[in-house]
């Protein structure tokens, strides 16, 4: 069986895509390489700045990832800052900011980017989204980070409140991580063609 890299410090987010992975012949390996994540206006450049970072040090193949909240009364906010207002005032400094604002808009989207890389080829960039809205508290135990407050659309329930394999149905990480799979299925077919 094949190892895969998924350099990230974030159990969370690593039990997630290890489940995705099970149908497919490749292991999913976590490495923490503790990369600097710079301050910059797009998702898509965090972690292509990291795949530059991890690149000049790492010669495997690997993935990361770099996610966030972005909400709508807020005006995307914390979006490519989550980590940091996360680490800062949690999931009840949200719910707070947005009292104070007195907004019934409660519209949010959970991004994910995912960069592939292996030696010699240019990094393979994959997309995911998930709509949904902000709840009034905070409610759940599973999960991680922002997941207690949020509620995807045509859900009833946090992502806080599902199990692993449900939360990557609805979650924008469950469909950035379907991409990088019908990915590796189609190079395989591929190289079947090519035998
Ligand atoms: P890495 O080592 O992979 O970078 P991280 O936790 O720093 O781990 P991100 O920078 O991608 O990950 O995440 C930004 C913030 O958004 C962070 O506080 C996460 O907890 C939160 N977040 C990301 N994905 C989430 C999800 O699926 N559910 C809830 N919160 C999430």
């Amino acid at each position: 069986m094949r190892s895969l890299y998924f350099i990230t410090g974030n159990k969370g987010k690593f039990s997630e895509a290890k489940k995705k992975f099970s149908e497919l012949n490749i292991d999913i390996v976590q490495k923490d390489f503790g990369y600097p994540e710079i301050q910059a206006d797009s998702l898509k450049d965090v972690a292509l700045y990291g795949v530059e970072y991890i690149q000049e040090r790492f010669d495997k193949p690997f993935f990361l990832e770099d996610a966030g909240l972005f909400i709508d009364a807020l005006n995307g906010f914390p979006g490519v800052y989550s980590a940091y207002i996360f680490y800062k005032i949690s999931c009840s400094g949200i719910l707070k900011l947005m009292d104070e604002l007195g907004s019934n808009r409660r519209k949010a989207c959970f991004r994910s980017v995912i960069a592939y890389k292996e030696p010699d080829r240019e990094p393979d960039l994959f997309i995911g989204e998930s709509y949904g809205v902000i709840s009034k508290k905070p409610i759940g135990e599973n999960g991680f980070g922002y997941d207690p407050i949020f509620i995807p659309e045509k859900g009833t329930k946090t992502f806080a409140q599902m199990e692993t394999n449900e939360k990557n149905q609805f979650s924008h990480r469950g469909k950035s991580l379907n991409k990088l799979i019908d990915f590796f299925k189609n190079r395989e077919i591929e190289n079947f063609k090519n035998l």
